[in-house]
């Protein structure tokens, strides 16, 4: 009997017989990302032409991701990618040379069985999600269509014309940024802009204004900015979401924000306590700021009655179901509870946290979970139960975009992708606008709407 890869090898000479989109060669190579460590990036080659991605890292990662393959050793500190590029040079080449580019879910079922594990610790998520984000694009590009088209035709979602509303991360704390913050993340949400372009116009002013209101109250050393283009200031909780608010109100947009925080609270959970330490990254923390889960469930709702806060994401760490449940019960319906950590884009967690009734809404990262195909069924299986659906980026990013397009095809309906600023930041934000463009009259901006959007799939 012949051997998969031995047949694999064979695939090349049939291509020619077969559709313009067989994979023609594959490369994988080691880049740089944001944060100066590196990365997977892979291209495709077919008779279209050669389709380059490349995959982002986090930093605040669960621990229920799937592996990201690291090298270990000295060279950049241990964080070098070459055992996976190797596998994508390797392996994985010798697996899909012929294969349909178009064909996305046979494709990333190749490689799926290829590693043989359930969370791609042989090959590496990151090996494996370089060649199927590349696959995506040089399948668009065979049927002709934009990346976003190609999506939602693999989700089953129609003609999708719903530009996300973004979460524009203007405060930077947590794992992301050097001062003493414990929460992670401070959105401001343009939620009463009329299009696109209008809520882009609103992010902007209020980040120019925010930056402004920081440098008056604590000097322009507090200006720097963290991870992911957000201002990262000496301030708390309450202060940074006061701060927020007032730049919008210079801005003179007041009434078109909303706002949210990724708390991303497994990075200061107290081990085997019911415990929150909200000072974990000083050196001697303030026994004040260690709460228990009420008293956590309680500041949270503090805040909520305080602020026009819409969405949060993290709030109790990966593990901490029951708090997890009580808060999205109390909360659930003004406010959107956002699982990350807690469902990591797989459908098996987030089954749990529906059947749980933890968690309202998917925080989407493609390399979680390490496919398209999964990703598209983690969304699925959100919408089907009712959730809302937040497209994401990570702290450590490239210059791809295919994000935006992610958002558009799967009308996701809402995007993260830190503040406008950063040129890896920015670059998905543009790619929206051009994606507006494109819609024109079509393009529908959802507004307060954003938690559940026009999904024609099923
Ligand atoms: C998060 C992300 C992205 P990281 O926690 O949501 O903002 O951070 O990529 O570091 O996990
Ligand atoms: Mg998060």
């Amino acid at each position: 009997m012949i051997s998969l890869r031995a047949a694999s090898r064979l695939a090349p000479r049939s291509a020619s017989v077969r559709s313009m989109s067989a994979i023609t060669d594959l490369v994988g190579r080691e880049i740089i990302d944001s944060r100066g460590n590196p990365t997977v990036e892979v291209d495709i080659t077919t008779t279209d032409g050669c389709f380059t991605a490349s995959v982002p890292s986090g930093a605040s990662t669960g621990i229920y991701e799937a592996v990201e393959l690291r090298d270990g050793g000295s060279r950049y500190m241990g964080k070098g990618v070459l055992k996976a590029v190797s596998n994508v040079n390797t392996e994985i080449k010798a697996a899909l040379l012929g294969k349909d580019a178009t064909d996305q879910r046979a494709i990333d079922d190749v490689m799926l069985a290829l590693d043989g594990t359930p969370n791609k610790g042989n090959l590496g998520a990151n090996a494996i999600l370089g060649v199927s984000l590349a696959a995506s694009k040089a399948g668009a590009a065979d049927k002709g269509v934009p990346l976003w088209k190609h999506y939602a035709d693999l989700a089953g979602n129609g003609n999708p014309d719903t530009l996300p509303v973004p979460c524009f991360n203007v405060i930077n704390g947590g794992e992301h940024a050097g001062n003493k913050l414990a929460f992670q993340e401070f959105f401001v949400i343009p939620t009463g802009a009329s299009s696109f372009s209008e809520s882009m116009e609103i992010g902007c002013e209020v980040f120019h204004n925010l930056k402004g209101v920081i440098k008056k109250k604590f000097g322009g050393d507090a200006t720097l900015i963290g991870d992911e283009g957000g201002f990262a200031p000496p301030c708390d909780v309450e202060s940074g979401l006061e701060m927020i608010m007032e730049a919008a109100e210079l801005a003179g947009y007041t009434d078109k924000v909303s706002v949210g925080l990724d708390v991303a609270a497994s990075e200061f959970k107290v081990k085997d306590k019911n415990e929150y330490d909200l000072d974990f990254k000083s050196s001697s923390p303030d026994p004040k700021l260690l709460l228990t889960g009420d008293e956590l469930i309680a500041f949270y709702k503090e805040m909520i009655e305080k602020y026009p806060i819409k969405t949060i994401e993290d709030p109790f760490d990966q593990d901490d179901w029951s708090n997890w449940e009580k808060f999205c019960k109390d909360v659930g319906t003004d406010v959107q509870v956002v699982g990350d950590d807690l469902t990591v884009t797989n459908p098996v967690k987030i089954q749990e946290a529906v059947n749980s009734g933890a968690a309202n809404c998917l925080l989407l990262k493609v390399n979680q979970i390490g496919s398209i195909s999964e990703s598209i069924d983690a969304v699925k299986l959100s919408k089907q139960n009712g959730w809302g659906v937040m497209t994401s980026h990570r702290s450590g990013e490239t210059e791809d975009n295919y994000i935006a397009d992610l958002a558009v095809g799967l009308a996701t309906g809402q995007i993260k992708t830190g503040a406008p600023c950063r040129g890896e930041r920015t670059a998905k934000y543009n790619q929206l606008l051009r994606i507006e463009a494109q819609l024109g009259d079509k393009a529908v901006y959802p507004g307060m709407g954003f938690r559940t959007t026009n999904w024609m799939g099923n």
